[in-house]
């Protein structure tokens, strides 16, 4: 009997000690994953925003290759475009003891209290694609992300290089992403901060799409109602671009020359519409995060020192330009 209660001891142990190492194991219900059962691989709890555009389901797909090229075991929670069930998902992470926290918030607001938590568990928190507004930056390691303001104000600078010996009035409509979310604040920023310059540019209508190729189309609908003189849509993402499109073939209008077309992504679709002339100028914001927040990862989990901001390199495209990279585009 006392042999078969020290085995039992023993076994519990061992499963203490391997549910520790690695945060392995236990199903959260929010995260999918390698259940990995106390691995010596690097566990990082991932909480997504949801699957809302292109974008996104290319970024995911980023990330989770990147986490199997890199040997990390990946938790993976998708949001669906809710802040409350990226927070459940955060702290299923905290309760899993993960090694490291990255997500994508989806607004700007309402963080501090759950990356506190994670700051008392003593798990460090990488923010990826998207900001938040936390004037305490000590709740996370690094933000690997794009610079939205900038994103904005190369879409404005297009604009007004286009339109620079226009004497009559330029009407402009605007397709706002995700209300609260740092890339809609930005590029709304960066793109009024440009047009600003010239009174003759002036926003008729602005509202959010959501960042959804359908709301962008219903909202794109209502603008052709209340506004009979638009000459240019500009879209914070490709996906409410292409939604508006046909919004605007659906009123009997011809996207990329009746109304002129800005959006930013550089997404397949959206580059297929701009080769095709429906679209006539697009700003790249790159989704394939993944090979650099894995880097970070192990670097942060190392306990070495990395970079607070790591801005993401990227372009724009001409109709020219998406017809010669089309080919080779990698989402
Ligand atoms: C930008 C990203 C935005 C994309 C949209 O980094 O957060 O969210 O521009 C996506 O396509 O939905």
């Amino acid at each position: 009997m006392l042999k078969r209660i020290s085995t039992l001891v023993l076994m519990g142990a061992l499963a203490a000690t391997m549910s520790a190492c690695g945060g392995g194991g236990g199903s959260t219900g929010a995260t999918t994953g390698d259940s990995g059962g106390g691995s010596d691989k690097l566990v990082m709890g991932f909480s997504q925003v949801g699957a809302e555009s292109g974008w996104r389901t290319a970024n995911t797909k980023s990330v989770q290759d990147s986490a199997k090229n890199a040997g990390v075991e990946l938790k993976f929670s998708d949001a669906q475009q809710k802040q409350e069930n990226q927070i459940k998902a955060i702290r299923s992470f905290i309760q899993q003891k993960v090694d490291v926290i990255a997500f994508s918030p989806v607004v700007e607001s309402g963080w501090d209290t759950v990356l506190k938590e994670a700051q008392t568990a003593k798990i460090p928190v990488i923010l990826t694609d998207r900001a938040v507004d936390s004037p305490d930056t000590s709740l996370y390691k690094t933000f690997l992300g794009s610079d939205f303001v900038e994103e904005g104000k190369k879409a404005g600078q297009w604009l007004v290089d286009q339109y620079k010996d226009e004497k009559g009035d330029v009407n402009i409509v605007e397709l706002q992403g995700t209300t609260g979310s740092a890339p809609a604040n930005d590029r709304k920023a960066g793109f009024a901060d440009v047009i600003k310059a010239d009174p003759k540019f002036k926003v008729v209508a602005s509202q959010t799409g959501d960042f959804t190729r359908a709301k962008g189309k219903e909202v794109m609908e209502a603008f052709l109602k209340s506004n009979a003189d638009i000459d240019v849509l500009f879209a914070h993402n490709d996906d409410m671009g292409l939604g508006a499109i046909e919004a605007i073939e659906g009123a009997g209008k011809v996207p990329g020359k009746d109304i002129k077309i800005i959006t930013i992504d550089a997404v397949k679709d959206g580059m297929q519409a701009l080769a095709d002339g429906k679209i006539n100028y697009i700003v790249e914001c790159s989704p394939l995060l993944g090979p650099q927040l894995m880097d970070l990862a192990k670097k942060v989990v190392a306990g070495e020192t990395v970079e607070q901001r790591v801005v993401t390199q990227e372009t724009t495209f001409t109709q020219e330009q998406a017809k010669e990279a089309l080919s080779s585009r990698q989402y």
